[in-house]
């Protein structure tokens, strides 16, 4: 039988943790993978946070259904702020910075009384437990309290990115019937405002559901306060007017670890968003554990993982787990190059932010403009870096590693899904050797595995990636639809979870991201993933960032077509003579991987389909370079891009 996925790359370099590093890391020995029992191992971590109820049993699988820590009760709020109260009541819980530059800090004593009192309020327009809240907002400290009042009482929150449309809040209110929608008036995006109220005023035009709509004045009062912005009597309510009465007295609601604690709609670069289910226990059990082990978290570290609270990865490691830790999280609110394309490192050197956690589109862009803009910053308070969201390029790593780590720093490769909840393949910095574009290893207690077709595995080599036992922050299904749930994830193989990646593992057991399965390409037999061929064009000098599918082909079935963004020092000399670029790229990728996965066609472009949480999609590329309409594009960022992406490729072709 031939592949699921052929294995090209070869990357030979490696990155030990120092010495320093190591003795100093919460988790610094080989020793920590070697997990006798499981679910002893997850209840250890368990027992860190604080509970009402102690579980009665660790872990309940009738496979697909897992439930954790059955019995037992807690609050996510109370585990994130008043555990914190008498050892930390007065450190940095929330450090954020506005786009335009003003500054707003929370102590961890301040934040619960903002929380508390915002749960009374929630509490006085009706919601109670279990009800949904859709929340819908620019990444602002109320976002973030929004969020713990809803946990504080129980309330499931169903957070919608404050860059989707008015369409696309609507689909996520209607799906989960939520009760509340919580908004703001704007907020800044490359120095502009998005009118937040207004995209959801003709959104809940047609959501019954909501009963009342709040809205956080993103600026002072009188900038607000224009005539197009209407408040509807009755249902719409101003947060700083409810909150100059509210109690700061709100008792947490002591829930059951399987209470839902959020649903959260997948970015989907595939299909249909599907609204992934996460309760309370288990979910903030991995957070908390990943929070200390991976990233580190130490009493004075100064954290920023720059997601936006719209994804998952803002969920998990910017509100819950670094909360539930007890860390300083730092949080901006807008683009990167506002006012200018240095603003991420202007921002490091004020805070002296000592760990950042960011994804490959942003350290692509940053490989863009240029290593001389963080050099002209001072970021040596860092000391650890992650990254998320799509396979990391070994160049972008290497290029992460020496400008923004100053080779000092471990990196971090995650990789997760909304649909894990938390990080399962990652370094642990102070006892993992690195490799430039490998998440490396399983976390303690995952079990992670790469699947052939039948189920078999594979020990070196491509395939599926599949994780075989449960574990805590597991998604517990898809809000109104467990057939999908079903047919999604556990139906490939009986019993285990189909991660729809591909991955490949090498001799010394490393896992390596190879791409979706959907995105693999059948080149004359071989099933190339769209990683390796994309890690060999940027690996050329001249390339930023690259993206790569399969288009028909007379001879080979399907040939690859490539998509690549030069880097703005190289563009002029690639542009010279572009015939001869082009035929230097296809070169470079034989030289790298083999003739087997040489470009048929390569496009330079400025810009690339991304979603809204900056991951390509191919999809679409497949659309552009077969001539087909373009399918669906609301999960697209910028949808000109497509358009003017669609034009060069049939006037080059
Ligand atoms: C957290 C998040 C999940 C998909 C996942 C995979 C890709 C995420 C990755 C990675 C390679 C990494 N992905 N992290 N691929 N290396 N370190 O991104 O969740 O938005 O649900 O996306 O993202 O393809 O399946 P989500």
């Amino acid at each position: 039988m031939s592949n699921a996925i052929d294995a090209l790359l070869q990357e030979n370099r490696s990155f030990p943790p120092s010495e320093e590093f190591r003795r100093n890391a919460n988790a610094s020995s080989d020793a920590v993978y070697n997990i006798p029992d499981r679910e002893a191992f997850w209840a250890s971590w368990a027992e860190q946070l604080d509970w009402k109820t102690k579980w009665s049993k660790v872990l309940e699988w009738e496979p697909p259904y897992a439930k954790w820590f059955v019995g037992g009760t807690l609050n996510a709020s109370a585990n994130c702020l008043d555990r914190h109260l008498a050892t930390r009541g007065d450190k940095q819980a929330i450090i954020w910075e506005g786009e335009p530059g003003d500054v707003r800090t929370f102590t961890y004593r301040e934040l619960h009384a903002e929380v508390s009192k915002f749960s009374s309020v929630l509490k006085s327009l009706g919601v109670q437990l279990g009800d949904r809240v859709a929340i819908y907002m620019p990444l602002v400290p109320e976002a973030i309290v929004a969020m713990l009042a809803c946990a504080r009482i129980g309330a499931a929150h169903s957070v919608v990115f404050g860059g989707f449309s008015s369409e696309a809040l609507r689909d996520r209110i209607q799906d989960a019937e939520a009760k509340v929608l919580i908004t703001s008036t704007a907020g800044y995006r490359r120095g502009n405002l998005v009118p937040l109220k207004k995209l959801a005023d003709a959104a809940v035009a047609d959501c019954p559901s909501i009963a009342h709509v709040i809205v956080v004045m993103r600026r002072a009062a009188s900038d607000e306060m224009d005539d197009t912005l209407t408040m509807e009597p009755n249902r719409d309510c101003w947060y700083h007017e409810l909150m100059r009465t509210a109690s700061a007295d709100c008792e947490p609601a002591w829930v059951d670890s399987e209470q839902v604690l959020y649903t959260l709609y997948t970015s989907g670069t595939t299909g249909k968003p599907k609204g992934i289910v996460h309760t309370t226990g288990g979910y903030l059990t991995e957070c908390y554990a990943t929070c200390k082990w991976v990233f580190d978290l130490k009493e004075n570290d100064v954290y920023w993982c720059t997601a936006d609270i719209g994804w998952v990865t803002g969920h998990s490691y910017v509100v819950y787990g670094p909360l539930a830790a007890g860390a300083t999280v730092f949080v901006y609110e807008g683009a990167p190059d506002w006012p200018k394309q240095d603003r991420f490192w202007s921002l490091i050197e004020k805070h002296k932010i000592t760990i950042l956690y960011t994804a490959p589109t942003a350290i692509r862009a940053f490989m863009k403009w240029g290593h001389e803009l963080p050099q002209g910053h001072d970021l040596s308070s860092l000391r650890l870096l992650g990254s998320v969201g799509e396979p990391i390029n070994p160049e972008a790593w290497m290029w992460y590693h020496k400008w923004i780590g100053a080779e000092r720093c471990p990196i971090v490769d995650t990789w997760w899904q909304t649909e894990t909840g938390s990080i399962l393949i990652t370094p642990l910095p102070g006892v993992v050797a690195t490799k430039p574009g490998s998440a490396t290893r399983a976390f303690p207690g995952v079990d992670a595995k790469i699947l052939d077709e039948r189920g078999n595995e594979v020990k070196v080599g491509g395939g599926y990636l599949a994780i075989t036992s449960p574990w805590p922050s597991m998604l517990r299904g898809i809000w109104h639809d467990p057939e999908r749930y079903v047919s999604q994830y556990w139906s490939k193989w009986p019993g285990i979870y189909f991660t729809g990646d591909g991955a490949k593992r090498d001799a010394d057991g490393y896992f390596w991201l190879l791409g979706r399965v959907d995105d693999v390409m059948n080149v004359a037999g071989h099933r190339i993933g769209t990683m390796e061929v994309e890690s060999a064009l940027v690996d050329h000098t001249s390339v930023a960032e690259a993206a790569v599918v399969g288009i028909n082909h007379d001879i080979k079935g399907t040939a690859i077509a490539a998509f690549v963004i030069v880097k703005s020092s190289r563009l002029q000399e690639a542009k010279k003579d572009p015939a001869k670029f082009e035929k230097e790229l296809k070169d470079h990728v034989t030289e790298k991987i083999g003739a087997i996965a040489r470009p048929e066609k390569i496009l330079v472009t400025a810009d690339l389909p991304k979603t809204r949480s900056g991951k390509i999609m191919r999809r679409l590329l497949r659309d552009i370079a077969e001539g087909r309409a373009l399918g669906d594009v609301t999960t697209l960022a910028d949808p000109t891009v497509v358009a003017s992406l669609k034009d060069k490729y049939e006037e080059e072709s």
